[in-house]
């Protein structure tokens, strides 16, 4: 009996998906209409790290025809022509999410928003803060403590000095990972450092605004050599929107909130409601004003979304 033939998602451009296949070959296949179609347009039909079943009716002719069940999807919004293309990447084990200690300088906005996607997604988030190499402001020492403070597993790295480098190949053994984060922040160098042989484009942060140029343009998986894990390196996110996610069950993604049911109101939204054990713990200093605020920030954006779909 013949081996059924899958393929490994490595890149999706528009109409065209690149599969490493299970017989060892790399190539082009194609999505057809009424399976893209098929799909509705709450989900893209196919992401990077996606298993799919292929047909080839003959060479040089590969369809897409089935994407087997995600372990895990990272989401995120994102217009693509009339279309709304929402699975970043699929089947990660891990988020790994840079940011820098300066070059871009972190905010803390973004770094709850990925969090956020990442607990709602079930794709376990490691924070990694690049570039020790450059002076922090206090602003962002303290954001990094405030992350540490609430159990995030968080790695400084330095894709300079190799610093960090030996603890994140450890990690990412074994595994798939996706590398996410604003631009410049050296997804793409962590990644070239921890994989020996692997050579991604690295980009030149801007003189004149401090950012980067979003020098990585699609997501792309790479395997690690001699080893069953692999890595996908993503383009820098600038905004993050948050979508998938019931407005009521935004606090579930908040560990470190009094939640559920302990407020007065079952239906407590944490605004201003008397009773609000939430309200009381940011006063109380227990949960931090910026992740509050984030809170408030993505609850309305999830209601909006929600009243408009
Ligand atoms: N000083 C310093 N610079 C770094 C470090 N890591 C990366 N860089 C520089 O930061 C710039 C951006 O690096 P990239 O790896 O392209 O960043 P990226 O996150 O992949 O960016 P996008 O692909 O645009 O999302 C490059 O000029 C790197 O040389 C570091 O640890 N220290
Ligand atoms: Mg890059
Ligand atoms: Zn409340």
């Amino acid at each position: 009996m013949d081996m059924a033939l899958t393929g490994l998602v490595l890149r999706v451009d528009r109409k065209r998906v690149v599969v490493e296949t299970n017989d060892g070959r790399v190539l082009f296949a194609q999505l057809r209409g009424t399976f893209h179609r098929g799909r509705g347009r709450a989900k893209s039909p196919v992401a990077v790290g996606d298993v799919a079943t292929l047909d080839e009716p003959s060479p040089d002719d590969v369809v897409i025809a089935a994407v087997a069940e995600r372990r895990s999807v990272l989401m995120r919004p994102e217009v693509v022509g009339r279309w709304r293309n929402q699975v970043l990447v699929a089947n990660a084990d891990r988020a790994v999410l840079v940011f820098a200690f300066a070059d871009p300088e972190p905010r803390g906005g973004l770094v709850d928003r990925l969090l956020v996607a990442c607990h709602a997604g079930s794709v376990p988030p490691l924070l990694v803060f690049n570039k020790t190499d450059l002076e922090a402001s206090d602003e962002t020492t303290a954001l990094v403590e405030l992350y540490e403070g609430l159990g995030y597993e968080v790695l400084r790295t330095c894709a300079e000095t190799c610093e960090g480098i030996a603890p994140l190949v450890e990690l990412l053994a074994g595994r798939c990972s996706v590398f996410a984060g604003p631009s410049g922040t050296g997804k793409s160098s962590l990644i070239n450092r921890a994989l020996p042989g692997v050579e991604l484009r690295i980009g030149e942060i801007s003189r004149a605004t401090g950012k980067g140029k979003h020098t990585t343009t699609a997501a792309q998986l790479v395997r690690i050599p001699d080893d069953e894990g692999h890595v996908i390196d993503t383009p820098g996110v600038k905004e993050f929107g948050l979508i998938a996610i019931e407005p009521r069950e935004l606090e579930l993604n908040f560990p470190e909130f009094p939640v559920p049911a302990q407020c007065r109101f079952d239906d407590c939204a944490h605004r201003s409601e008397p009773g609000c054990a939430v309200d009381a713990a940011v006063t109380s200093g227990d949960v931090a004003r910026s992740r509050y605020d984030s809170y408030l920030t993505f609850r309305e954006e999830l209601e909006q979304a929600s009243a408009r779909y």
